[in-house]
């Protein structure tokens, strides 16, 4: 039995030494250290020797098995380590492993093209603070004291004249408080208002823009605007202009798509009109350019919002504004 025993742990020894990779150390293990192991086969026979041998075979099994034990810690954190003698997991010859790569936000995306679009018809993109001053949230855009759109409801107070911009037409403001005109900006930013539901956010992403010169009338933003739709859209994209009303643009405007779901048969999406609103317009209002002390009587210009997350949904299909702010890999991989 102690020859035995001995001669077991003489072998496994040697055997231990030449193994230098995990899956080799698992095969050792269940081999001579594993419940039906070659070594617990050998406790087990134990029993079976007369009684006067049994502790010293028994002291002399733990003993070895203790060892081995110990050995195979070692060899483990030997080959952990990677001073394994011919250690074979650096294969400078396997097939590279390709790391994870990102992609940008489809709001990231369709910030970037709107802005690209107007970049390219003279427009330069400006940024502006996201808390802003009630005087250039609403008080310079024509938004008396006591309109709806400066009710507690739809604002972030920061404090009594302070606020999360709840537009980034404050950036235009600032823009023509600066610079005499002929100006055309684009301001991109995110907005804030105080509504939470399946169909709103706290937070979006809007792109607005402004053009003020000499002699600029309503031909011009109808023919800017539509140039932009079919970029945006396609060529072959029909667009209305429908009469609205802005306190900061006389006279106002809404540019609705024929519904890029149906094709203007009606369905859920365009609530069966067979059209979509996508952006608002209009002349800047003259009470606008008392403000910016600009004189009315030279100058004229137009002004446009729109809404990024309702651009990205139309423009990929996408029902559901809250998948834009989940960070959900599955839905950001596909842009
Ligand atoms: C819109 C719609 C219409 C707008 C007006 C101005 C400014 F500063 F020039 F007065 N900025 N943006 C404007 C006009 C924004 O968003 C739906």
């Amino acid at each position: 039995m102690k020859e035995q025993l001995l001669k077991l742990e003489k072998e496994a020894l040697l055997e231990l030494k030449g193994i230098n990779d995990p899956s080799g150390l698992e095969k050792f293990r269940i081999k001579y250290l594993g419940k039906k192991g070659l070594l617990t086969a050998g406790m087990k026979k134990l029993k079976d020797l007369p009684a006067g041998e049994r502790p010293e075979a028994g002291k002399l099994a733990n003993v070895v098995k203790g060892n081995l034990t110990g050995h195979f810690e070692e060899a483990r954190e030997r080959v952990a380590s990677g001073k394994a003698e011919g250690a074979s997991f650096l294969d400078v010859t396997l097939p590279g492993r390709e790391p994870l790569r990102g992609n940008l936000h489809p709001v990231t995306l369709v910030i970037k093209e709107v802005c690209q679009i107007f970049s390219r018809m003279g427009f330069m993109v400006v940024k502006g603070p996201n808390v802003e001053l009630d005087y250039y949230n609403f008080e310079a855009l024509n938004l008396p004291k006591d309109h709806p759109a400066r009710d507690m409801q739809d604002t972030f107070y920061i404090s009594g004249n302070v606020v999360l911009r709840t537009h980034t037409s404050p950036i235009q403001i600032r823009v023509m408080e600066a610079k005499k005109p002929p100006v055309s900006v684009i301001a991109p930013g995110k907005v804030y208002r105080r509504d939470s539901d399946v169909s709103h956010t706290p937070m979006f992403h809007q792109v607005e823009g402004l053009l003020v010169d000499k002699d600029v009338s309503f031909g011009d933003l109808k023919g800017t605007l539509t140039s932009f739709v079919h970029q945006m859209f396609g060529s072959d994209t029909s667009l209305r202009f429908r009469p609205s009303f802005f306190p900061f643009t006389e006279p106002s405007a809404e540019v609705d798509i024929r519904c890029v779901m149906c094709g203007g048969k009606g369905c859920r999406t365009c609530s069966h009109t067979g059209w979509l609103e996508i952006l608002g317009s209009g002349m800047v209002d003259p009470n606008v350019y008392g403000f910016v002390d600009y004189d009315p009587e030279v100058y004229t210009g137009f002004a446009f919002g729109m809404g990024i997350e309702r651009i990205a949904m139309l423009k990929y299909g996408i029902n559901d504004i809250q998948l834009f702010f989940k960070n959900d890999m599955r839905f950001l991989r596909q842009f």
